[in-house]
């Protein structure tokens, strides 16, 4: 049988990055074929298509390649929208793509080592904490002033966002939830029992090349 054309994701369930990925797929309706990697077995296939060896990546059916999260966001969103999760105006979107930078930028550099301060030869773990702290403080005023990261609506930002304040709150939740974020606690506790969060967290077995494509849409599972 000919593979259908749908894009192929290449993803791995606990990576905040492909996380947002695969938010924005589902939020836009996009089917994709989802290739559950294991970062130590990197398949050939993903090397090939993107050889920095990271996830997610997301290749076309024409053959193009996307292999940064926030960009996979913007194509699927751009295709198609019904949540309305792009920003309506240019200020809007500017205000989102600085914030998820900073995220992406300062914020995971405190994570990393607030989580694994071994890792990164770290002696100090509490220091980094305090540092990403700001982030979330900055994060829990805008909270205080409306529902989501941008807005009373829900947008990009907070689906790109979410997944590493996630990662942040659980690495010391008794920790997380002493701290003075009213706003930003209740805001990750919506998102985590969100419906599409639920769903993206689905468990898949790693991809073995040949076999049948699984597909990554709602509902969740299903066999070309
Ligand atoms: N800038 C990239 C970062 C993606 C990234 O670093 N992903 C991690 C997993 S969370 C990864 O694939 N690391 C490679 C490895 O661990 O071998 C993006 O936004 O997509």
């Amino acid at each position: 049988m000919t593979p259908a054309p749908y894009p192929v994701l290449y993803s791995f369930r606990r990576c905040p990055y492909a996380m947002r990925a695969r938010l924005a797929l589902l939020a836009s309706g996009q089917v994709c074929e989802l290739r559950e990697v294991v970062l130590a077995r990197k398949p050939a296939a993903l090397l090939a298509a993107s050889a920095k060896g990271t996830v997610p990546v997301l290749v076309l059916p024409d053959g193009q390649v996307v292999d940064q999260s926030l960009d996979i966001m913007l194509w699927a969103l751009r295709r198609n929208d019904p949540r309305h999760w792009l920003p309506a105006n240019c200020d809007a979107l500017m205000d989102a793509l600085q914030l998820v930078a900073r995220c992406d930028g300062e914020f995971k550099f405190h994570l990393d080592r607030y989580k694994y301060p071994n890792r990164h030869g770290v002696a100090e773990a509490a220091a980094h904490r305090t540092q990403g702290a700001v982030y979330l403080g900055d994060l829990n005023t805008r909270l205080t002033a409306h529902r989501h990261l941008l807005g009373d609506l829900e947008s990009l930002a907070d689906a790109a966002i979410a997944p590493f304040v996630r990662q942040f709150a659980h690495t010391d939740p008794a920790w997380f939830a002493s701290q003075p974020w009213p706003a930003l606690v209740s805001w990750l506790g919506t998102f985590e029992n969100s419906p599409i969060y639920q769903q993206v967290m689905t468990k898949y077995g790693p991809w073995e090349p040949g076999q049948p494509a699984v597909l990554f849409r709602e509902p969740p599972i299903a066999m070309i």
